[in-house]
């Protein structure tokens, strides 16, 4: 179906933005009307406060009141199976190069980096994680939501003591306040190109693209999935967006979901 241009001047995303000021989740809001078949492909839902964002896991996500950019979109990716560690390296890609966009920034790894599998990192630090969720509407059709939150006018004491060390934000490392609608355009209108290409071309140039923002490459990294440590070096990402590591003992594994360090 064609799509007439939205208000932020993309296709898809964002023909439709709805900004609450608390919600208890874009994520869960986003799903539960995806879900029942009231939403569309690109709808976007923003909030200035989340009372229980959350992570992987049910960990939480956190942010003061007007301080980031927090927002979910509703997908609907051609792809063979759900598979929700693509979408969330897709949608990074948007971020990151919606950030540097925004920033007008070069790229410059060392100073922005994707993390796998799915968080923002600029020294090391936090400014951004992503949480896809998949659901099945009421015409059985499988969609996705793609939650996102950017860390952008936080000073460091908005965040909690326990994630001080860890998170940043855009203020923080630049030293000025950033217009989060300007940001959200311009990640939107990134992200949209990569959602565009994987519609139309399929999903294999994802994990190169992705590979090349990260800064695991031939790194020592140890990975902790379902209580259990390996330590290796990453040697790459699967086609399907799963992580490859080469083991102590020199074995190649690869891993669907974990944290790695
Ligand atoms: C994530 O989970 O990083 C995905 C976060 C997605 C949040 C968005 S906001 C809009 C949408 N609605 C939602 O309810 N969620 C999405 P994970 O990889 O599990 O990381 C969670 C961990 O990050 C926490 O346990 C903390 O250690 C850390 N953390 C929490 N808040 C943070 C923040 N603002 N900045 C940096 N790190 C944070």
């Amino acid at each position: 179906m064609p799509h007439s241009a939205t208000p932020i001047g993309t296709q898809i995303l964002g023909h439709s933005v709805r900004t609450f000021p608390v919600i208890d989740s874009t994520n869960s809001v986003l799903k539960a009307e995806a879900e029942l078949g009231k939403v569309t492909e690109g709808a976007i839902i923003t909030a200035e406060h989340q009372t229980t964002g959350h992570g992987r896991l049910n960990r939480t996500w956190e942010s003061p009141p007007g301080k980031g950019l927090l927002f979910s979109i509703l997908l609907y990716p051609k792809l063979p199976e759900n598979r929700l560690t693509l979408i969330g390296l897709m949608a990074s890609l948007g971020v990151y190069d919606g950030i540097l966009k925004h920033l007008n920034w070069t790229n410059n790894q060392k100073t922005l980096a994707l993390k796998w599998p799915n968080d923002l990192l600029t020294d090391g630090k936090k400014i951004c994680g992503i949480l896809s969720e998949g659901g099945i509407d009421n015409q059985k059709r499988r969609f996705v939501i793609v939650g996102i939150g950017v860390n952008v006018n936080q000073n460091e004491t908005d965040f909690a003591p326990s994630i001080q060390h860890i998170a940043s934000s855009l203020k923080l490392i630049t030293g000025q306040e950033q217009s989060r609608d300007d940001l959200l355009k311009s990640i939107l209108t990134s992200m949209e190109s990569y959602y565009l290409k994987l519609q139309n071309e399929g999903s294999q140039w994802i994990a190169p693209e992705w590979f090349k923002r990260a800064d695991i490459m031939n790194k020592k990294v140890t990975v902790t999935h379902n209580n259990q440590k390996q330590s290796g070096v990453a040697v790459g990402i699967a086609e399907d967006g799963a992580l490859r590591i080469k083991n102590d003992q020199g074995e190649l594994i690869t891993v669907y979901s974990g944290d790695v360090e």
